[in-house]
This record gives structure tokens, sequence and C-alpha cells, in this order.
């Protein structure tokens, strides 16, 4: 969350910060600002609330020639969505752009105004503009001293960068629990949240990490670690297509994804499979002991990856015969745990950078897990260096706030682990085999319920105005319909509640009624007779229900069946996740919403 772009170059940087901003505005999309020192050695400062365009439009009326400056896209943790909330916060000649919270804002505010300091904002990050401030005025130290000393002051997560207008040729990147990647261009250097800002200037990064400070100017670069020694690290050659963070032929990012499925599934399977065994090229022998050894695993995840993760519960369990436990990252780093013997830990997360996963990770390692493995989309991912070991998935970028290929992805690597679990742990390959087959189909079955679209715009029109949806599904279709409901609410803001189906009248059933839809997820299975009673008690309540199956019913009224084709029972949830993306899609998109970019959300929760 928040996007950050800095440059120090030999050519006047204005578009490039705009440009590069823009870039980043799924991680934040609350207000936006530039401060660039111009070739008088003035600040100037632009900010606006609104999309970055409000941005473009306000830089686009000004002439500012300069070499050096940062540009920020908020999404707002202190203070409300004001320009004078926006990011970069200036004090005298320090200014700053910065991703994170800092937790003992009100402390560090009250010292400050004791020493005569004006606040213009409501936010943590003028405290460490004025803090930077004053620690320099103080000490007349060098800046990186000023800011080491500074950050030993403040608690929680602050990546930033500053720069000083009284030195004007560097820039300084600090990482704390955020990611800052390096672009390394010629004679030009660059900072961003993310690659996908520098793309189209370099493709040479290097990924800070935690508590580096770095010291970046045209020509140089020195990495600090905290204890405060130079430290070379990697330099990575990117081969993201800078193509690739196009809308195409689409309407939206979402709409785009969703179609990029199959293809991000195939290049998901991709040489991972070798004479009916699982490969993962990422993976260590030694790693391999661990799941040898298995014999619990805890998965810990937030939102979509956490309803991938429940999904693959049933898959652990009823496949591979391992008992396995799931929970919201945020609850699991609240609690003392009790763990299991011989528990692997499983984080999982399309980013790699999810705060929540992150400090879940972190607090693990104190308690005995057998090992700590991470299935992730971000290589470079703070995740992927802390865990022991990583699985990727092959997704490629995902710009829609709204998980959708990251999710079916995460499943294929999940079902192609309980494999690689099975092989060690059984002498029978036929699970396996039967996995590798079924899992080389799901591309195919996965096109031809994209070709149903018409079929589910038909009922998202049906549904536009309803103001509640449920949505229930049984086994590992529940979680299934938790992320259908998820989807709903996040893209079109319609209440929207999952259900197992069998829980109902235990309590929901209360709320049916005409104008409540339920949507049901009932593959042909061993669960469907199951279902079906649930349905026979939902609509002789007068309930009004949508079924999605591959299955004839002979229901009458307030019963509407969505025929849908032919799935293998194993791979079923990542097929019937694609009617739930489309129907949330469509509904969004009848109601005008802000697809891409849903209110209050932003992609990468880095906070
Ligand atoms: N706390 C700062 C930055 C917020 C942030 O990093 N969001 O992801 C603010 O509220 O402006």
């Amino acid at each position: 969350m928040c996007g950050i772009v800095a440059a120090v170059t030999q050519r006047n940087i204005t578009n490039f910060l705009v440009e590069s901003i823009k870039k980043l505005e799924y991680r934040g999309y609350d207000s936006s600002g530039l401060a660039i020192i111009d070739y008088k050695n003035n600040i100037i400062r632009i900010r606006c609330v609104g999309k970055v365009q409000e941005l473009i439009k306000k830089v686009n009326k000004k002439k500012i020639f300069g070499n050096i400056g940062v540009a920020h896209t908020r999404w707002a943790t202190h203070g409300k969505i004001s320009k004078e909330n926006t990011h970069p916060h200036i004090s005298s000649n320090i200014i700053v752009v910065h991703n994170g919270i800092i937790e003992n804002t009100s402390s560090l505010r009250l010292f400050l105004k004791k020493k005569g300091y004006i606040f213009y904002s409501d936010t943590d990050t003028e405290v460490i503009a004025h803090l930077l401030h004053w620690e320099q005025n103080k000490t007349k130290n060098t800046l990186k001293k000023v800011i080491q000393n500074t950050i030993e002051r403040l608690h929680g997560n602050y990546s930033m960068v500053v720069i000083d207008r009284n030195n004007p040729s560097r820039l300084l990147a600090v990482r704390s629990k955020s990611p800052l990647v390096i672009g390394l261009g010629i004679e030009e250097n660059f900072v961003a949240s993310d690659q996908i800002a520098l793309l189209n200037i370099t493709k040479r990064f290097i990924y800070l990490e935690e508590n580096d400070i770095a010291v970046i100017t045209k020509k140089e670069i020195n990495i600090f670690n905290k204890d405060n020694f130079i430290i070379k690290r990697q330099e990575i050659l990117s081969n993201i297509e800078y193509k690739s963070v196009k809308k195409g032929k689409y309407r939206h990012f979402m709409e785009k994804e969703i179609y990029e499925q199959p293809q991000s599934i195939r290049n998901t399977l991709e040489n991972r499979f070798r004479k009916n065994k699982i490969y993962f090229s990422e993976l260590k022998l030694k790693d391999e002991n661990f799941f040898y050894n298995t014999e619990h695993i805890q998965i810990v995840a937030c939102g979509t990856s956490y309803n991938a993760a429940m999904v693959s519960r049933y898959w652990f369990e009823s496949l591979a015969n391992i008992p396995c436990d799931v929970e919201i990252a945020s609850e699991f780093s609240s609690r003392k745990l009790a763990i299991r013997k011989n528990s692997l830990l499983i984080t999982l997360s399309q980013s790699g950078e999810t705060a929540d996963t992150l400090s879940a990770l972190r607090y693990s390692k104190k308690f005995g897990y057998l090992g700590n493995l991470t299935i992730c989309n971000m290589e470079n991912s703070s995740l992927v260096k802390e865990s022991d070991c990583y699985i990727l998935t092959k997704a490629g970028l995902e710009i829609g706030v709204a998980s959708t290929k990251s999710f079916t992805t995460q499943l294929t690597v999940l079902l192609m682990l309980v494999a690689k679990i099975i092989n060690f742990k059984q002498k029978n390959n036929d699970i396996t085999k039967k996995i590798i087959k079924t899992l080389n189909i799901l591309p195919t079955r996965i096109e031809e319920i994209l070709k149903k679209n018409k079929l589910i715009k038909n009922l998202a029109d049906k549904l536009v105005n309803k103001k509640n949806i449920l949505f229930l599904g049984r086994g590992d279709e529940y979680p299934i319909a938790i992320e259908g409901a998820l989807k709903l609410k996040e893209i079109s803001y319609i209440h929207a509640e999952a259900y197992p189906a069998g829980e109902l009248k235990h309590g929901p059933l209360a709320v049916i009624d005409k104008n409540t839809p339920i949507i049901i997820i009932a593959p042909k299975n061993t669960l469907l007779d199951k279902i079906k009673k649930n349905i026979t008690e939902i609509s002789s309540r007068g309930g009004v229900i949508y079924i999605f199956s591959n299955e004839d019913f002979d229901y009458e009224e307030n019963v509407t069946v969505i025929k849908l084709p032919y799935v293998e029972e194993l791979i079923a949830p990542m097929f019937y996740v694609i009617p739930l993306q489309l129907f949330a899609y469509y509904i969004a998109l009848s109601k005008g919403k802000n697809i891409d970019q849903p209110r209050h959300l932003a992609k990468s929760v880095t906070v």
C-alpha cells in the first residue's frame, strides 16, 4: 500500500515521476503528490486528492524542471483523505514520502510541538519530516546519520525516501517492512515500491532488505545494513515485460486477469511434472525433508489467499491424510500458539508483502515449527526472502485490486503440493497420477466455462439491484462461496455473505425472503444429495435460489439452474470460482463502479 517513486537523473524528471506513480496507483489511490527540486533549488510540490490523473492534469499546467524528486500515491492510515495529508511532507529543507505507520506518532508530535514545530497535516509522515529536520539542525550530521538516529525513535513501519534541498544530489531510501527497489540507469538511478513503476526505464534492479539505508546519486549507490556496514545486495535482471501491464482489448485489468487464468495456470504447471512426480525447481533437497517429516500443516493467510488455503485444507486431509489448520494471519499472531508436532507452516500471499502474513511468519519463528514454506507470486518479495523455502505461482502481474488469477494459481500450486507430499509419504502413486492428469485438463475446463460468460451476465443483470446476496456451498465449494461473496463485496459494494449450505437452518435462514437471492454452488459430487436437501429447506420458505451446477435439477418456482459444463470433482473449486468472479465483475460493471480500484481498498496490503 502507498506507492513511492523517486529519481535522481541527468534529464528533467517531471514526466517520469507522474507516469511512474500512475503505475503504482493500484497500491493506493486516495490522493497523490510529487516534489521536485528545480534548477533554481526551489522545492516545487504539487498534491491533490483523487486519482493520479488529477495530479497529471495539475502538473501539465506547470513547467517544472529538475533532476531530483519524489512522488507518492496514498492509502491513508493517519489523517483523512485531504490535500494537506497528501505526501510528500516537508519540513523546511527536508522532503519525505513514506509507506507505513508510525505507532508513537502522538508522543513525537507533542515533543516536536514543544520544540516549536507547526504541523500542517494529521499524518505520521509529517512527524518523520520534522524529526529529521530537528535532528539535522541539532547534530549537523550527514543525512544518513540523521536518518539512522531518527529511526531509532520511530516505532512502526517506515519505508521512505528522503531528499535534502541543501544537498540536492542524493536520495536516501530506507526500507522497513514495505518493499523498496532501486532501478539502475546509466548515470541516473531510481527508487520505487514496485519494479513495475520503472520497467519502461530499466530492467536492472536491486531490492533493499529489511533496515537497509541506500544513499543514491546519479552515479553511485551505497547500501548500508542495520549495523551501518556497506553491503552489496544482488542485482537482478527483471524478466517482466512492460507490455504486460496494459489492459489490451479488455475494459478493466480485472476482466483481463479473469480471462488470463487458463494461461496463468498453464504457466504455473509448466515444467513441474516429471515421470508422474511433482518437481518444484525452487525447492532444495533439504527443503523436501520438511515434507517427508510433516505430520501437520498450518496455513496462514489473509483475504483471497485465506480462501485458497481453506480449499486446500480439504485436499491435504482427504487426499494426503495430513491434518491441516488454516488461520487468518492477523489472528494467528495475536494469540499464544500451541503447535502440533512436526507442523509445517505455510504462508500464502500474492505480493509476498502482505504485512499481516509477514508478521505471522515472523511470529511463528518463536515457536517450534518444523519449517516454513511460502507460496507466493513475487520472487523478490519479503515472504520469499524470510521463509525457509518457497514455491512460486506463475500468475504474472495482477493489477486489479480484486484478486482472480492469483487465487486459481495458488490453488493449482496447493494441489501440486498435496501431490508432492503424497509422493513422500505414501508408496501408492495413483493419487499423484490422478492429480497430475486432472491438473493438465484444468486450463481447458476454465476456457470452457469462460465461454459461458453470457449466462453469467444475464444473471448479473437480473440481480444488479439487490441489496444483499447469500452464497452457499458444501465441502471444498464452501470456501468458493466465501470467495464469491468477497469478490462481490469488494467491487460492487453489495452486501454478501457465505455459509456452508447445511448451516443455514442454524440461524441465517431467518434472513431469507424474496429480496435476498441465494447463489448455491452445487457441482455433481458426493455432497450433491445433501445440498439438494438444503435447497428444499430454503425453497419451501420462499427463498429465491440460483444454482450453479453441471447437474439437472427438477425444482419448480423460485429455483433457477445455471447449467455449467462438466468438470472433474478434484478441480471443481478452481472451475466454479470463475462464474463467481464474472458475476461480481458484471454486477460492478452495470453499477458503474471503479472495478480495478474499489473504494477504500488497495492491492498489496503492506500496513
Ligand atoms: N501513514 C501514512 C502512509 C500510509 C501508508 O503507508 N499506507 O499504505 C499516511 O497515512 O499517509
